[in-house]
């Protein structure tokens, strides 16, 4: 079963978009089994967004990472990575269709409501970067059996 980083970044939680987002992943059928309300500090950030450092949205992306509280999820599942990375919709606001969570709520590219790791590698990555094993939650769900 795979495991994937969620964040719902400053904007999100400004505009109260907390539970409309979860909401879509527990009805898609996937299990969250961790999650916080935290504020990222800039060393966190910097660390998170490592790939980015020296473009020139880096500093823009790290000052409203930081602007206010995250709210940072563990989701599981059957190709939980590749398809809430399909649900979240494409980085460029042009571009994210409708029925994704930026198609329907993002109007721009760096305020984009979420983010989500892009392979298993980030995924590891960026779980580690967030979470303590302690800070997971093992348990079952009926539903399973059904999707
Ligand atoms: P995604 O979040 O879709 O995985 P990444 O990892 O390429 O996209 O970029 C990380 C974040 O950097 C994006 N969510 C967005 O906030 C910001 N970003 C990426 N590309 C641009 C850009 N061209 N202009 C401004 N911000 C950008």
């Amino acid at each position: 079963m795979e495991k994937t980083f969620l964040m719902i970044k400053p904007d999100g939680v400004q505009r109260g978009l907390i539970g409309e987002i979860v909401k879509r992943f527990e009805q898609k059928g996937f299990q969250l089994v961790a999650s916080k309300l935290m504020v990222i500090n800039r060393e966190l950030a910097e660390l998170h967004y490592a790939e980015h450092k020296g473009k020139d949205f880096f500093e823009l992306l790290v000052k409203f990472i930081t602007s206010g509280p995250v709210f940072a999820m563990v989701w599981e599942g059957d190709q939980v990575i590749a398809l809430s990375r399909t649900m979240i919709g494409k980085t460029n606001s042009l571009e994210a269709a409708p029925g994704t969570i930026r198609g329907d709520f993002a109007v721009h590219t760096r305020l984009n409501l979420i983010h989500g790791s892009d392979s298993p590698e980030s995924a590891e990555r960026e779980i580690g970067n967030f979470f303590k094993p302690e800070e997971f939650v093992t348990y079952n769900k009926a539903i399973e059996s059904w999707i």
